[in-house]
C-alpha cells in the first residue's frame, strides 16, 4: 500500500471516551455517544479523530491499561458499535486513529495472568520478571506516578516491573512474539478500517536489562534505561515495516523527554518509524525538571524558544505536532499567562492562533473549541484520577504540608482536563441525565456548545473559521518559520514565509495592552484573524491575537 502524506493536512480531535457524550444514561461516555455527536466536529471542522483508549480494561488508568487489544470495553459499547462509529466517521470524511498502549497491558489481561502464574507460563516471558534483592526489589527504579517500579509476585517469587501504576505491568519488547502479537494487532484494527494510531509512551518500550540502579536523584530513577532505550529505533522499524507500512496510517507517538535526535531518528522517512512526535518542552516551561508537580512561574521567553527551537530544526527535515491540551494536561485557558475569567474568550482564540499557525499537525482536545477550564472539583476524594491519588499519598508520606499538597494537585491534576464535554446548560450539561463519573463544571451555564453555536464571536466559531484558513492556506505547511521578536516578554510573533507570501500571527500574552509594531510590514496585507475588531499595527489589546497574510512585493 502506498503510504501518503495525508497526517500533513490532518487537523485532529482527540476524544476522551469517558467524558465526551453519554448515551444510554449510566453517567460514562460511551462510543454511541460519539458517533450521536460527529456533526460537531464536521461543523467545527475536523478531519480525523484521536479516540483514546475504548478497548477491554479494568479501568485502573482510565483504559490505558488494556485487558484485551482486539475487545471493546462493554462500558463504551460493542464491536458493533465501534464498527458502526467508524462507518459513520468516514461518511463524513473523518478518519480514526486509535490510541495504542504498547508499552504495558493491563495486570488483567490473560498474557499477565498466566504469566504471573509460573515461571513456565509461555507469557511469562512476555513481561519483565526479576528476582530481588534479599527482601528488596531488583533495583532502585521509580515510576511515573511517583512509586516504585516494581511488585512482588509471590507465586514466582519474583518482582516484576511497571513504570506506571502497579495494574500496568511493562511488557518485554526483547521478546520477539511481544512484537509480533503488537504487529498483529495494528493489522486487525487496521483491517477494520482505523487510520492510524496514537502511541502511548512508545520511547520507553526498550529497557536496558541490565537493570542497573538509577542515579536520578528526583523522580524517575532509572530512566536513562528506558527513555529512549537500546533497542527503540529497531523495534519500532520492524513494527512499522511488518505492520503498518501495509496500509495509510497516520501515526503519532507520545513521547517523554526526547531530545532532537531522538525525535529526528523516531520521524525518519528514510528509516521510517513514525509520522510525528508529541513532545512536551513547551507545556513544560511552567515546571521545574520536566515534572509538573514542581511549578515554576510561566516565561513567554522560555516558550518561544522551545517551540522555535523544534520549529527551526524539524522545518525542513520532520514533521511537528501542535497541541496544548490532551487528557493529561490541565486546560490551556488560564495556563501560559493566560486568563480564564475575565478574557478567558480572548485568550482561548489568542492561544489557538499562536500555536497552529506553526508547522505541524494541530491537536485540539475536546472542550478545547469552546474554551472549558479546569475542574471546580475541591475534595481530593473527589478526584478519579490513580495518579492523582498515588501522588497525594507519597506527598503525605513525606510529610509535606497537607494544604500545598492540596494546592498542588488541584493544580496538576490530570481530572482538570477529564471533566464531562458541556453541551448545553442543563444540570449535567447534556453530557448525561444521569450523574456523571467525574463532576460536571459550574460554569456549565455559560461555557458550552449550545450557546457557542449561536453566538458570532464564541470561541467555537473562531476556531472553526481558524480551521479553515488552516485547511486553505497553502503556506501552513511550507513556509519556512522565523520568529519575529525574539527578545519580547510579553509578545509572541512569528512568520510562515515561501517566495513572495508570509503569513504572520502576532499574539499578546498580557493582560495589558501593548505597543507592538512590526516594522517591515508593508500595505499590502490582509487580516485573516483577530479576536478583537481593530489591528493597526501599534497597539495590541489583552490577548489579541491577530493573522495577517502579506503579499511581499
Ligand atoms: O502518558 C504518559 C505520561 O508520561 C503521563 O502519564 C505523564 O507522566 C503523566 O500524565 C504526568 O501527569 C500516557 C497517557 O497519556 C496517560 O494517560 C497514561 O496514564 C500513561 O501514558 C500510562 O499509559
Ligand atoms: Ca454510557
Amino acid at each position: 500500500m502506498k503510504q501518503t502524506d495525508w497526517y500533513k493536512k490532518a487537523v485532529i480531535y482527540q476524544i476522551y471516551p469517558l467524558s465526551f457524550c453519554d448515551s444510554n444514561n449510566d453517567g460514562i461516555g460511551d462510543i454511541n455517544g460519539i458517533t450521536s455527536k460527529l456533526d460537531h466536529l464536521v461543523k467545527l471542522g475536523v478531519n480525523t479523530v484521536w479516540l483514546s483508549p475504548v478497548y477491554k480494561s479494568p479501568m485502573q488508568d482510565n483504559g490505558y491499561d488494556i485487558s484485551d487489544y482486539k475487545g471493546i470495553n462493554p462500558m463504551f459499547g460493542t464491536m458493533e458499535d465501534f464498527s458502526n462509529m467508524v462507518k459513520e466517521m468516514h461518511k463524513r470524511g473523518i478518519k480514526l486513529v486509535m490510541d495504542l498502549v504498547m508499552n504495558h497491558t493491563s495486570d488483567q489481561h490473560e498474557w499477565f495472568k498466566s504469566a504471573c502464574s509460573s515461571v513456565s507460563s509461555p507469557y511469562h516471558d512476555y513481561y519483565i520478571f526479576r528476582k530481588g534483592k534479599g527482601k528488596n526489589p531488583p533495583n532502585n527504579w521509580t515510576g511515573f506516578f511517583g512509586e516504585k517500579a516494581w511488585k512482588y509476585n509471590s507465586a514466582t517469587d519474583e518482582w516484576y516491573l511497571h513504570l506506571f501504576a502497579s495494574g500496568q505491568p511493562d511488557v518485554n519488547w526483547d521478546n520477539p512474539k511481544v512484537r509480533q502479537e503488537f504487529i498483529d494487532i495494528i493489522k486487525f484494527w487496521c483491517d477494520k478500517g482505523v487510520d492510524g494510531f496514537r502511541m502511548d509512551v512508545i520511547n520507553i518500550i526498550s529497557k536496558d536489562q541490565s537493570f542497573k540502579n538509577g542515579k536520578e536523584i528526583l523522580f524517575l530513577k532509572g530512566g536513562k534505561s528506558y527513555i529512549n532505550g537500546p533497542h527503540l529505533h529497531e523495534y519500532l522499524q520492524q513494527i512499522n515495516k511488518e505492520g503498518l507500512s501495509n496500509y495509510d496510517t497516520l501515526t503519532v507517538g507520545e513521547t517523554v523527554f526526547s531530545s532532537l535526535d531522538d525525535i529526528y531518528k523516531l520521524t525518519n522517512t528514510e528509516k521510517p518509524e513514525l509520522n510525528m512526535v508529541f513532545n512536551f518542552d513547551h507545556t513544560n516551561v511552567d515546571n521545574f525538571f520536566g515534572v509538573k508537580w514542581f511549578m515554576r512561574k510561566f516565561s513567554l521567553r522560555r516558550f518561544r524558544k522551545t517551540l522555535g527551537y523544534y520549529q527551526v530544526n524539524l522545518q525542513n527535515k520532520r514533521w511537528n505536532s501542535l497541541f496544548y491540551e490532551n487528557h493529561d494536561q490541565r486546560r490551556s485557558v488560564g495556563r501560559f499567562n493566560t486568563d480564564d475569567k475575565e478574557y478567558r474568550v480572548q485568550s482561548a482564540k489568542m492561544l489557538a492562533t499562536s500555536i497552529y499557525f506553526l508547522k505541524g499537525t494541530p491537536f485540539i482536545y475536546e472542550g478545547q473549541e469552546i474554551g472549558m477550564t479546569n475542574s471546580d472539583i475541591k475534595q481530593i476524594k473527589d478526584y478519579v484520577d490513580v495518579e492523582t491519588h498515588n501522588i497525594y499519598k507519597t506527598a503525605r508520606s513525606l510529610h509535606m504540608p497537607k494544604r500545598y499538597i492540596e494546592k498542588t494537585i488541584r493544580n496538576g491534576t490530570r481530572d482538570n482536563a477529564r471533566t464531562p464535554m458541556q453541551w448545553n446548560d442543563s444540570i449535567y450539561a447534556g453530557f448525561s441525565s444521569v450523574k456523571p463519573w467525574l463532576k460536571v463544571n459550574d460554569n456549565k451555564s455559560y461555557i458550552n456548545v449550545e450557546m457557542s453555536y449561536e453566538d458570532q464571536d464564541s470561541i467555537f466559531n473562531f476556531y472553526k473559521k481558524l480551521i479553515k484558513v488552516h485547511q486553505e492556506e497553502p503556506l501552513v505547511i511550507n513556509g519556512i518559520y522565523k520568529d519575529l521578536c525574539k527578545h519580547n516578554k510579553k509578545v509572541y510573533a512569528y512568520e510562515r514565509r515561501e517566495g513572495n507570501e508570509r503569513l504572520v500571527a502576532i499574539c499578546n500574552y498580557s493582560k495589558k495592552n501593548v505597543k507592538f509594531k512590526l516594522k517591515d510590514l508593508g500595505t499590502n496585507y490582509k487580516v485573516l484573524l483577530n479576536n478583537y475588531e481593530e489591528f493597526d499595527n501599534k497597539e495590541l489589546k489583552p490577548y489579541q491575537g491577530v493573522l495577517i497574510k502579506e503579499e511581499i512585493k
